[in-house]
């Protein structure tokens, strides 16, 4: 899964993009791409503040946007070892793990948009895959 997501290339991914049919999501926000956190049936225990970042999602390719996201979480997950773990984040990580953490739930970016906006983006990517057929 990781090498899925160094090779796209991406800051995280979430198993049910690559149809692995577990909680488990991916991030590396490192610029030297060396900081693998693998998290496990990760959960939101602390939200609060409000920050608004520019997602783009490599399930809805050419698509980006703006989106309002918690600017503060409190993460409790599993590691690859299977010991309770809590992460504390701020930023683009928060952003990350609260996008990765909506696909487990089979909701992507665009979902937090307007209903017009969503629209659009639906006519744009049916357009895209016309071209692409
Ligand atoms: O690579 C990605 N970049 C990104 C940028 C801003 C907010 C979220 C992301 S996640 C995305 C990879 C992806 O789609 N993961 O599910
Ligand atoms: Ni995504």
């Amino acid at each position: 899964m990781a090498e899925t997501m160094y090779e796209a290339p991406g800051i995280g991914l979430a198993a049910t993009q690559v149809d692995v049919h577990k909680c488990v999501i991916v991030i590396d926000i490192s610029e030297e791409r060396n900081q693998l956190l693998v998290l496990v049936n990760p959960e939101i225990v602390e939200r609060d503040g409000v920050q608004v970042c520019e997602e783009g999602c490599l399930s809805v390719p050419g698509i980006y946007d703006k989106v309002e996201r918690a600017e503060h979480v409190v993460v409790r997950y599993l590691d690859l070892d299977g010991e309770t773990r809590t992460i504390e984040a701020t930023d683009l990580l928060a952003v990350c793990l609260q996008h990765e953490i909506d696909h487990l739930r089979g909701q992507v970016f665009v979902e937090h948009l307007s209903q017009l906006k969503q629209t659009r983006i639906k006519a744009k990517l049916a357009k895209q895959a016309r071209i692409t057929a």
